[in-house]
């Protein structure tokens, strides 16, 4: 038997593990995981181990297909790419949005956001990045200067305390979770802060288990009582941080003493008091994810954990940093890329003259690149499309599924009704494809070559090692086509990925340094990498942040009561997240793997007595203008007053309920009600 084993990275976490795909006679038959790699060290989790399943399905798209008579039928490549071309030629460039994908390598997002960008000359481009974890990095670029995870991976091997908030990283993330596991019988101390006793509470040196929605207070409290005892870094608040006399003078405030904030969060006294004492020691990595980020105030939650690892000097240094995880495997890549509003690639803004100036030198389109503002957000899109003003008119998708992912499913699939026309480029034929006019088929991560961007900035080679189904084709090549048909070839000139990673380290600061063959390692490169002898940076901010003063800033937090309170009619706060069978809308992982339960809502068993509730009952949750209904799970995991819902499973508008009614964005958690259906 001939089996050849082709290095790549696992298609769904942002963690960035590495793998090697079986591959037999030009089909994948399994994984193994990489031995060699330093983030995964020969591991995978079950769904790494599962990930090669979906590549065979026979769902997978394999022609392109175009509306004719309300009917989605197979057409040939021209035909698709011309009827795509006549059609965009038709509108105006402010009438254009783009969705660019997580899930594709670095290269199609960088094809991609050109192509909008230069050919259609929108700024209006963006990624689920919005409906995930709105503002998981930004706001660490207002502290630090520079928006992205500040150590690594490795670190945990070195770090003494590990405190995690608002992460559910043994399920989500669980080689992330398998480095805590290991470090904590190193000896390091492991702290978790979460409402619920999760997968990755149990285990912990301290399990600090407070009211959704209270993280700033918490924060503060901790922070109140370093000061108080007089266990902040004072030289590295001497040296390299501005803003802490106004800092100190706000967190000292009585509404964060101890007493304060333990009645107000739930967590008893001693545990902030010891939690206290533990983060203030040398050598702390906080870690964090979407329950931190989902919340209407997630940029305050955010400044509050730069705030605590600028008092305790725990930063710069291997065994210290702030991890925020995120949630696909590229989405890091997609940011960096430019996929976004605001952005070209690495970070530069689209609305400063001097860089808007090289991207139009640099890409030489005869009839200019759009103009330096910045365009809509995903959510902006949705909302400009359902006011049924006609501002946009032209829509094209790659690699996402808005219909189940938005907040507010009937609230995407009105949006998309709106359109006149609408592309989708995908793997398979998702819900979002039910309202295309052309649908292309795309390769999958085990057909293309190309990088990917970790949670960690760890930039990863993916290796070609599969035959595509059918007619799919690269997503960048079906762009560089569709922007041919358009009269714009010699700006898509491309042969190869290699050569889309060149022109795209030759416009992005941190990855200038970086060819195909110095990533051709096990351990890829984490950027910023500036040049070609540069080694890669594991650690952000060693001697100096990336401010303008290379100071870190500390940007107090005031905590304020959430927008909408619980009352003795909406007694509960009702909060959702994920489990680990599933993956996000499900159009992989379900492919995958068949658990065959359903969602279900978990509730304090305290509570549920004195409703009458029991497990497998049938439940209706009910918010003041929203309601579903699930199967109850009663558990001791979740503090008394507190529901969990697993957010996968679209049959229950999960995320509707969370929505906040005001903002139209996801406000972390809401108040609700719970009776049982008779
Ligand atoms: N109901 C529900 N909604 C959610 C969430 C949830 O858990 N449940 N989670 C939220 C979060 S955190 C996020 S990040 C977003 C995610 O939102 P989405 O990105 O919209 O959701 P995914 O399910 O990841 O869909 C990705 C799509 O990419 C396709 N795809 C995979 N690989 C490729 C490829 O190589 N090329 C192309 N062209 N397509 C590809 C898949 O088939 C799938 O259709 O959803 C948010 N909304
Ligand atoms: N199995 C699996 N793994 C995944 C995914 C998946 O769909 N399935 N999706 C991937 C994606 S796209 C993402 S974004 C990541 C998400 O990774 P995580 O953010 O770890 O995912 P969740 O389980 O939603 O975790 C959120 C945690 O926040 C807690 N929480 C709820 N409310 C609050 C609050 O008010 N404050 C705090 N501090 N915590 C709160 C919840 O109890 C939960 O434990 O996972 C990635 N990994
Ligand atoms: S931890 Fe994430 S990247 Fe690693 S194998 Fe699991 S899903 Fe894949
Ligand atoms: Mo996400």
């Amino acid at each position: 038997m001939d089996l050849k084993y082709v290095p790549t990275t696992c298609p769904y976490c942002g963690t960035g593990c590495s793998l090697y795909l079986v591959v037999r006679d030009g089909r994948v038959v399994g994984v193994a995981p990489s031995t060699r790699s330093p983030v995964n060290e020969g591991k995978l989790c079950p769904r790494g181990m599962s990930s090669w399943k979906f590549i065979n399905s026979p769902d997978r798209l394999t022609r392109p297909l175009i509306r004719k008579d309300g009917t989605l039928v197979p057409v040939s490549w021209t035909e698709a790419v011309l009827l795509i071309a006549e059609r965009f030629r038709h509108y105006r460039p402010s009438e254009f949005c783009v969705l660019s994908s997580p899930r594709t390598s670095n290269e199609d997002n960088y094809v991609m956001m050109k192509f909008a960008r230069g050919v259609l000359k929108t700024n209006h481009i963006d990624h689920c990045e919005r409906l995930c974890h709105a503002s998981i990095v930004e706001p660490l670029a207002d502290s630090f200067g520079c928006q992205a995870m500040t150590g690594s991976i490795p670190d945990l091997s070195t770090a003494r305390t590990i405190f995690v908030i608002g992460s559910n990283a043994f399920a989500q993330h669980p080689l992330i979770g398998r480095r805590i596991a290991l470090a904590q019988k190193r000896g390091a101390t492991y702290i978790c802060a979460d409402p619920r006793r999760t997968f990755t509470g149990e285990g912990a040196d301290l399990s600090l288990q407070f009211h959704a929605g209270t993280d700033v207070l918490l924060l503060n409290g901790i922070m109140q009582e370093i000061l108080q005892n007089g266990w902040e870094n004072t030289a590295f608040i001497a040296e390299r941080t501005r803003g802490f006399a106004e800092f100190k003078n706000i967190i000292m405030d009585p509404a964060y003493s101890v007493s304060a904030v333990s009645a107000a969060t739930g967590v008893p006294e001693d545990h902030i008091r010891r939690a206290a004492f533990l983060l203030a020691q040398p050598d702390c990595i906080v870690i964090y994810s979407t329950g931190i980020t989902k919340q209407g105030d997630s940029a305050a939650n955010i400044h509050s954990i730069a705030n605590l690892q600028l008092l305790t000097g725990n930063i710069g240094r291997p065994g210290t940093g702030i991890n925020p995880l995120r949630g696909q495997n590229n989405i890091q890549g997609a940011c960096d890329m430019g996929a976004q509003p605001f952005y070209f690639t690495g970070y530069q803004r689209v609305d400063d003259a001097v860089v808007h100036k090289k991207f139009t030198d640099a890409w030489q389109f005869p009839d200019g690149i759009a103009p330096a503002i910045c365009g809509y957000e995903i959510t902006e899109m949705m909302d400009t499309l359902i006011s049924g003003s006609g501002e946009l008119k032209a829509m094209y998708i790659m690699g996402e599924n808005p219909v189940l992912s938005d907040l507010d499913i009937n609230h995407a699939k009105a949006a998309l009704t709106n359109l006149e026309f609408l592309v989708v480029q995908d793997i398979f034929f998702n819900e979002t494809c039910e309202f295309a006019d052309v649908v292309l088929p795309a390769v999958c991560f085990a057909e293309r070559d190309g990088t990917q961007t970790s949670t960690e900035r760890r930039i990863q080679r993916w290796h070609r090692a599969a035959t595509p189904p059918g007619e799919a084709k690269a997503d960048w090549r079906i762009i560089a086509d569709i922007a041919a048909a358009l009269g714009y070839a010699d700006q898509f000139p491309w042969s190869s990925y290699d050569e889309i990673f060149t022109e795209i380290a030759s416009l992005t600061p941190q990855y200038a340094g970086l060819d195909y063959d110095r990533l051709e390692t096990p351990d890829g490169m984490q950027w910023p990498c500036p040049t070609a002898v540069h080694p890669g940076t594991p650690h952000l901010y060693t001697d100096r942040f990336a401010t303008a003063d290379g100071l870190g800033i500390f940007l107090p937090a005031v905590w304020h009561s959430p927008r909408e309170t619980t009352d003795t009619e909406y007694p509960f706060r009702f909060t959702t997240g994920r489990c680990i069978f599933h993956w996000d809308t499900g159009t992989m992982a379900r492919k995958s793997t068949s658990t065959g339960e359903s969602g279900w809502v978990e509730i304090n068993s305290t509570d549920a007595g004195r409703l009458g509730i029991e497990s497998g009952d049938p439940v209706r949750i009910i918010t003041r203008d929203s309601a579903t209904s699930a199967v109850a799970r009663v558990t001791t995991e979740i503090l008394p007053g507190t529901l969990f819902m697993p957010s996968h499973y679209v049959e229950f508008e999960t995320r509707e309920l969370v929505q906040n009614t005001v903002t139209g964005r996801d406000a972390g958690s809401r108040p609700a009600k719970i009776e049982k259906i008779r």
